[in-house]
């Protein structure tokens, strides 16, 4: 039997309530961003141009859309006949089957998965991170180290700290110090939620936490703490890329909206670091002669005869003629109608807004300064409609 010296677990099967109206019918990670790619697709490319090509990804809530557009991974050249992308439903067999519990207890439940290929290190992803990263300088980091788990860290804004998992480390960067979404945090150096663990560490820490049964079953809020009080040797990688976790309307919207931005980090022309996305074909834009556009993205399959600034419209868009999109992002399919009005608005997929509405305007002149409003999946705005 071959051997992988790495390979992937990706956890995608959160609910991503924070998502509200995007995440109604599908996973968080199947959501469309910055109108070409799904979240995962960061993910699954960091994957691919790190050479890591053993993933599998557990799913859970809502997989049928994001199982579908995985397929067989060839868009992201995953599809080996040894290896490549596999999607990891929550149940091991006839006696353990049950609904996972937290992320521990998912990849617990497919450590079937794991042992096939038995790998010397688990790299431990999430599906609904934006980022552009070389594991392969996280991996030599931890062998240097001679770690037993090494966490992908960053700083963040001190307000948004205790959003995140918080640590403190020493001068040789080992963590003294770990706090899971804390109230009042001792540190902005966040946890990425982005762990590689030697192959045995990782197997030993999920059988101990699995007879604990007290434990909620989670990396950030068990394993990782439990593990640095048995005093194994935990080290924190520092990551200095762009990096975003997009769970909150918040947090997708300025993710976005940054992507419009001149010299932003992502660069998606970067040919040394591609981002591959399984997008539907579809035929070239078309752009009216009543079009205006300016700092825009505007994907495939595209229809425009209105006014659009400062907007993503994802694949097969149709803005009718007197529309105006402003500071919004609108998802695949979305049709908008003769004379309406969007600002700040993020317009769910397949969703139909009819002729003279006035969406996150206020209904009058400028939108509330930090409100966004959200348009779900396949609704209908009627004609006239003011919200
Ligand atoms: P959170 O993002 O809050 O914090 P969590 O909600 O557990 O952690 O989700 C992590 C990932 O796992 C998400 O992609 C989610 O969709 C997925 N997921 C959750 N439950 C799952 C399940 N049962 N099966 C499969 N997938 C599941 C974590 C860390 C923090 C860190 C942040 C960084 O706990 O310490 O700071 O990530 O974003
Ligand atoms: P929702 O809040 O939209 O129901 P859930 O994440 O609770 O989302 O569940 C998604 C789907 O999975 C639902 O159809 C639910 O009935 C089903 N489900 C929930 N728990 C289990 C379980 N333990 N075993 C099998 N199916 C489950």
């Amino acid at each position: 039997m071959k051997r992988r010296e790495c390979i992937a677990m990706l956890l995608a099967g959160g609910q991503g309530s924070r998502l509200g109206g995007l995440t109604r019918n599908r996973a968080k990670p199947a959501v469309s961003f910055c109108g070409k790619y799904r979240i995962i697709d960061f993910t699954l490319s960091n994957c691919t141009n790190s050479n890591i090509n053993t993933v599998g990804v557990l799913i859970q809530y809502k997989p049928f859309l994001l199982n579908s557009y995985i397929g067989l991974g060839s868009a992201w050249d995953l599809d080996n006949p040894f290896g490549g992308v596999h999607i990891l439903p929550p149940f091991l067999g006839e006696t353990e089957g049950s609904w996972y519990n937290g992320t521990a207890n998912a990849v617990y439940q497919n450590y079937e998965f794991i042992d096939y290929y038995d790998p010397e290190y688990v790299i431990i992803l999430s599906g609904d991170h934006v980022y552009k990263m070389d594991y392969t300088l996280m991996l030599k980091f931890h062998k240097e180290k001679k770690s037993e788990i090494t966490i992908a860290t960053i700083q963040v804004p001190w307000e948004e700290a205790s959003r995140f998992g918080i640590l403190t480390i020493d001068e040789d960067s080992r963590i003294t110090k770990f706090t899971e979404k804390p109230t009042q945090p001792d540190s902005n150096l966040a946890s990425m939620g982005v762990y590689i663990f030697n192959g045995s560490t990782l197997k030993q820490a999920l059988i101990a936490d699995k007879g604990d049964y007290l434990s909620q079953n989670d990396f950030g809020k068990n394993i990782i703490p439990h593990q640095l009080n048995q005093g194994k040797r935990v080290y924190a990688y520092k990551f200095d890329g762009y990096w975003r976790d997009v769970g909150t309307i918040e947090s997708y919207y300025q993710a976005n909206m940054e992507s419009l931005r001149d010299g932003h980090f992502l660069n998606f022309f970067d040919p040394k670091f591609r981002i591959f996305s399984n997008e539907d074909i579809f035929p070239p834009h078309f752009i009216g002669s009543t079009a205006e556009l300016e700092n825009s993205l505007i994907c495939n399959g595209c229809i425009v005869h209105g006014k659009v600034i400062n907007s993503i419209l994802a694949p097969g868009v149709y803005v009718g003629e007197g529309v105006e999109i402003r500071d919004s992002i609108v998802l695949p399919y979305v049709k908008v109608h003769k004379g309406s009005v969007v600002r700040r608005t993020i317009i769910g997929e397949n969703a139909e807004i009819m002729s003279h509405c006035v969406i996150g305007a206020d209904g009058l002149g400028d939108p509330p300064q930090d409100g966004i409003t959200v348009i779900e999946d396949n609704h209908l705005i009627a004609e006239g409609t003011v919200i």
